[in-house]
């Protein structure tokens, strides 16, 4: 018999267990409730966040495989700062809850297998000669990454939410330093074309990691801003599928691109011209470590 306290609420009881439901289900009753209640608790948070992510230590933009694996690296290294993750779709993951041709498993080349090892994902190991692993389906290690950050107390995720614009500051040697982020409701940002003055946000912070993916619809964002600014004189070009090529490139060639943006994942190879590498993702989850131990660079100085 499964242990059962019942607890009056408005009128019925409350069962402390699913299993106590079984068989309850005629006297079954929710806790009442106020619809204004329900719209305060959630507005009263989302604004208490934005009022307090405003001031961030670390903005991720894009929460594809590469920000949500630098999120998971900072999130739990840094439990004192604030990190915002901005990302433009309603669903957070970018590419990754597929693996190619919207397959359902995802391979991981050898090291990354450390990161699933890390954040608990199983997967399939063909043996010690083999230069792969294969997660059963891509959505398992996006919902295990993603269910490690959200619960980090350190790190919002605003969804629905695109970063529009960088905040600049002039660095006193005649280039810029990246400042911070200008976002809005997706929404918003996708009709600035046939509607009047709507406004951006904006988030101040030190550190600025963009992993926006490659060109595309929203894609290579800050790369694309950062040539229309002059900070950097063009765009790479994403290359050709070379999978050894691109995926050590993409690790390696993460860094601070101007001063207080790093860029990694795949938004990269629009900077450097490096190839794709298809659909492998160790270098996504290895490039999001490689961006936050970058980023932790400036909080340790
Ligand atoms: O919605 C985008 C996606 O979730 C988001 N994003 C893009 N522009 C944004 C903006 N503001 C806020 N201006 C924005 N969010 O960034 C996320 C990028 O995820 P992704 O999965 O496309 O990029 P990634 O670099 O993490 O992983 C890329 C994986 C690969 S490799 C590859 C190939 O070689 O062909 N293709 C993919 C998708």
């Amino acid at each position: 018999m499964p242990h059962t306290t019942s607890i009056p609420v408005g009128g019925a009881t409350k069962p402390e267990t699913i299993e106590a439901m079984a068989g309850n289900w005629s006297d079954f009753q929710f806790a009442p409730i106020r619809e204004s209640q329900v719209s305060r608790a959630m507005t009263r948070r989302y604004f208490a966040d934005l009022d307090k992510y405003t001031e961030s230590d670390i903005v991720i933009v894009g929460a594809g495989s590469c920000g949500l694996s630098s999120a998971y690296v900072l999130g739990k290294a840094r439990p004192d700062l604030k990190i915002a993750i901005i990302e433009a779709g309603v669903a957070p993951g970018g590419g990754a809850w597929l693996g190619g041709q919207l397959f359902s498993a995802m391979v991981m080349r050898k090291p990354a297998d450390a990161f699933l090892r890390e954040i608990g994902v199983p997967y399939e190991d063909e043996g010690p000669e083999s230069s792969f692993v294969v997660v059963k389906h891509a959505a398992l290690f996006t919902s295990t990454v993603l269910s490690k950050v959200l619960q980090f107390p350190n790190v919002k995720l605003f969804n629905a939410t695109a970063v529009e614009d960088l905040i600049t500051r002039k660095d006193g040697k005649g280039g810029i330093r990246i400042a911070g982020v200008v976002t809005n409701w997706t929404l918003v940002s996708m009709h600035h074309d046939d509607q009047s003055c709507m406004d951006p946000n904006t988030i101040n912070a030190p550190v600025i990691i963009s992993t926006t993916g490659h060109d595309g619809p929203f894609g290579a964002f800050s790369a694309k801003r950062l040539v229309s600014m002059n900070a950097l004189s063009a765009l790479g070009g994403m290359r050709g599928l070379d999978m050894n090529t691109a995926e050590d490139a993409i690790v390696k060639g993460t860094r601070e691109i101007v001063p207080g943006l790093i860029i990694g994942g795949m938004e990269l190879s629009e900077v450097d011209g490096a190839n794709r590498m298809g659909p492998t993702f160790g270098a996504m989850a290895l490039s999001g470590v490689k961006a936050a131990e970058e980023a932790l660079k400036v909080f340790e100085e």
